[in-house]
């Protein structure tokens, strides 16, 4: 033990709890730059982001350019995240496509992984297949799901 009165452990210590601080730092910094990236045309949830970027197109227009983004259609999986969603429907006044579908077999509706759903919100009635040419999901302002057909044009959101 030196005369400083710090063994080599203490100044391990210290230097880790200024670390530990840095890191708060950076965590809040960084927590806030995700919400001015996202406003006005995205929501956090949790981990996810979703964004739109205003574009409009049918069904496979609109997977194509969130999978070219490095995301995927937005696909909420909860309560939660569908508010995020039908806050961005309604902010725009348009509504989006869900990365759901039930293309492979009708009313099997399941993620773009192919997995069935395990979540959903579908408006009473629904989903109709409708003139039996609905396999697309669209959320309305109410944040309730239609089943739509995928030539419809509708605003894009994607999740990363
Ligand atoms: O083409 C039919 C659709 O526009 C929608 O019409 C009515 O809102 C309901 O029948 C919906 O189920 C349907 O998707
Ligand atoms: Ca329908």
């Amino acid at each position: 033990k030196g005369d400083s009165g710090l063994t080599e452990v203490n100044l391990l210590k210290r230097q880790v709890s200024v670390l530990e601080g840095q890191l708060k730092a950076l965590e809040s910094s960084f927590s806030k730059y995700k919400k001015v990236i996202v406003f006005p045309n995205g929501r956090i949830v949790g981990e996810k982001i979703f964004m739109t970027s205003g574009y409009e197109g049918n069904f496979d227009a609109l997977k194509q350019k969130c999978l070219q983004a490095g995301g995927q259609l937005a696909s909420p999986r909860n309560a939660a995240e569908n508010a995020a969603v039908q806050q961005i429907v309604t902010s725009y006044n348009k509504a989006v496509f869900l990365g759901i579908n039930d293309i492979q077999t009708e009313g099997q509706f399941k993620y773009l992984n192919g997995q069935n759903i395990a979540y959903s919100n579908w408006q009473t009635g629904e989903p109709n297949n409708d003139n039996g040419v609905e396999d697309c999901v669209e959320v309305y302002s109410s944040g309730k799901w239609n089943d739509k057909a995928c030539g419809e044009r509708r605003l894009i959101l994607c999740e990363f």
